[in-house]
């Protein structure tokens, strides 16, 4: 009996190693830069059923049309703003992500966040190391969490997680979606200038693309008012950078907690001079169980692929 050949697999950018290997165990994995020149790849690339990618390089057109014979687009991601489902959909392409097992770990840096800009955690680090409090500075007043009312941009899966963990220290809890929550616990606010307005936080946990890009723009910023903070686990396309900037160095908002940016990983300049600031490098499912849930999600939904069986978590 012959043994079939392994079905040969890009991996589109660079992949978490294990889930590399993992790959490598199960087909013929071609490495293909996210900034490859696709009119170049070799024939036996070209030969690829799946591709393998990631929230911040995703699958364009493109790819998929470098890719004759592609019929599955796995993503090491739950966000899947940079792919083309549209294209996908149409040329008969699946797509997977990653939902649920990154939920608890990206929720955890949002409420981590929040603290750390609210209270001045790292900023008052850098103060300590620096010796100033040695040599008699003042660590500023910071403001504080408990009591505020939250405003959670986006209650999905991860926007819940986070309203779940503030309910206890919050004094409301309310929220922005395109439609309302069914039996939600929290306020629904149908405007997200009326969020930003009524609210001395706002959490951005919302999905990206185009729908949502710059869905926080100078508007909603001057609406939370000096007063407020803006804490950011979503996608940077999500925030009108500019308009942040802006905001916070005339002060119009006090600080703000960002793990992701417009052009990853550059971050602007302007912010990394602020002390109201805290950066974080798009660190929100980086923990050594989640990096290793997310890939083996993705291996199950390629083994369940390559099986003839259905897909765990299908986007397409
Ligand atoms: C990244 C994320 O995918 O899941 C998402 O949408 O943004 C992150 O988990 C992760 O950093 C791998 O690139």
């Amino acid at each position: 009996m012959t043994d079939t050949a392994p079905i040969p697999v890009v991996a589109f950018g660079p992949l978490y190693p294990y889930l590399n290997g993992e790959l490598e165990r199960r087909f013929a994995v071609h490495q293909v830069a996210a900034d490859a020149d696709l009119s170049a790849l070799p024939p036996e690339v070209r030969e690829a059923r799946a591709l393998v990618s990631f929230g911040s390089v995703g699958a364009p057109a493109a790819i998929m049309d470098a890719l004759p014979k592609l019929e599955i687009i796995g993503l090491f991601s739950v966000g899947y703003d940079k792919v083309d489902i549209d294209h996908a959909r149409t040329n008969g392409i699946r797509v997977t992500n990653t939902p649920d097992v990154l939920t608890d770990d990206v929720a955890d840096l949002a409420v981590g966040l929040l603290y750390a800009t609210v209270r001045n955690i790292a900023a008052n680090d850098r103060m300590v190391r620096a010796g100033d409090w040695a040599r008699g500075a003042k660590p500023s007043l910071s403001g504080r969490v408990t009591g505020q009312r939250i405003g959670i941009l986006g209650l999905g899966r991860i926007g819940q997680a986070i309203a779940r963990r503030l309910e206890p220290v919050a004094g409301e809890i309310l929220y922005h979606n395109r439609r309302p929550v069914m039996d939600s616990d929290y306020r629904y606010v149908a405007d997200p200038i009326d969020l930003a307005r009524q609210s001395d936080v706002i959490i951005v946990a919302t999905s990206g693309g185009p729908e949502a890009r710059k869905l926080v723009d100078a508007a909603m910023l001057d609406a939370l008012g000096a007063e407020g903070v803006i804490v950011n686990i979503s996608r940077g396309s999500v925030i009108d950078e500019e308009a942040l900037v802006a905001a916070l160095a005339e002060k119009r908002i006090a600080g703000a907690g960002l793990d992701v940016f417009v052009d990853e990983p550059h971050v602007p300049e302007a912010l990394m001079a602020m002390d109201q600031v805290v950066l974080q490098p798009h660190q929100g499912s980086a923990t050594v169980a989640t990096r290793k849930a997310m890939a083996d999600l993705v291996l199950a939904n390629l083994d369940a692929w390559a099986a003839g069986q259905p897909l765990l978590t299908p986007v397409v």
